[in-house]
């Protein structure tokens, strides 16, 4: 582990903090760039990682945030009946510009412009996951609870199952 964080994930320490979240934003030397690597570096299990992905609704253009556990993917046919409309996903130019991060760091909340959000519920089954801290190499850990508020998120069953 590094001694001090890099600029971006120092930022979005003190950008948590000031949301009330306690946990402490840890930069890895590994990558934690996929949930499966994140889950390798932290030592933790891939479904414990808060995975961000970013669609649009397809006719307006509107990102839409989803944060999932490491091992679900979002059946984006349960999106299209929540939201009420057809989404696409977003590829990495739309997701750093609407998230104002790369993929593989895209945090859950601080971007630069709210996105509507929605939470995975499975990750609810653990007292605690992790989610990416703005970069590749970052990451912190937060009670399932405290991202939802953190996020201002709504909970969904959103796994294709
Ligand atoms: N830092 C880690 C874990 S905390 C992380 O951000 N992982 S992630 O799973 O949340 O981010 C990777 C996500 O970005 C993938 O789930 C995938 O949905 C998306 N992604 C990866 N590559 C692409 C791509 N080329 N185009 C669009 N989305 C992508």
């Amino acid at each position: 582990m590094k001694q001090s964080l890099s600029s971006t994930a120092a930022n979005y320490q003190d950008y948590i903090k000031s949301r009330g979240i306690e946990g402490k934003v840890v930069e890895l030397p590994d990558s934690t760039r996929t949930a499966a690597e994140a889950a390798f570096a932290i030592g933790c299990e891939i479904a414990e990682i808060a995975k961000s992905v970013v669609f649009y609704v397809k006719d307006t253009h509107r990102p839409v945030l989803v944060i999932a556990s490491g091992i679900n993917r979002v059946d984006e046919k349960k999106l299209k009946k929540i939201i009420g409309g057809k989404l696409k996903r977003a590829d990495a130019d739309f997701v750093r510009e609407a998230t104002g991060f790369a993929i593989g760091g895209v945090p859950p909340a601080g971007h630069i412009e709210p996105l509507q959000t929605f939470l995975d519920e499975d990750l609810f089954q653990y007292s605690r996951v992790w989610a990416a801290a703005g970069t590749p190499h970052a990451v912190f850990p937060v009670k399932p609870q405290e991202l939802l508020e953190l996020c201002t998120a709504e909970a969904f069953d959103i796994k294709v199952s």
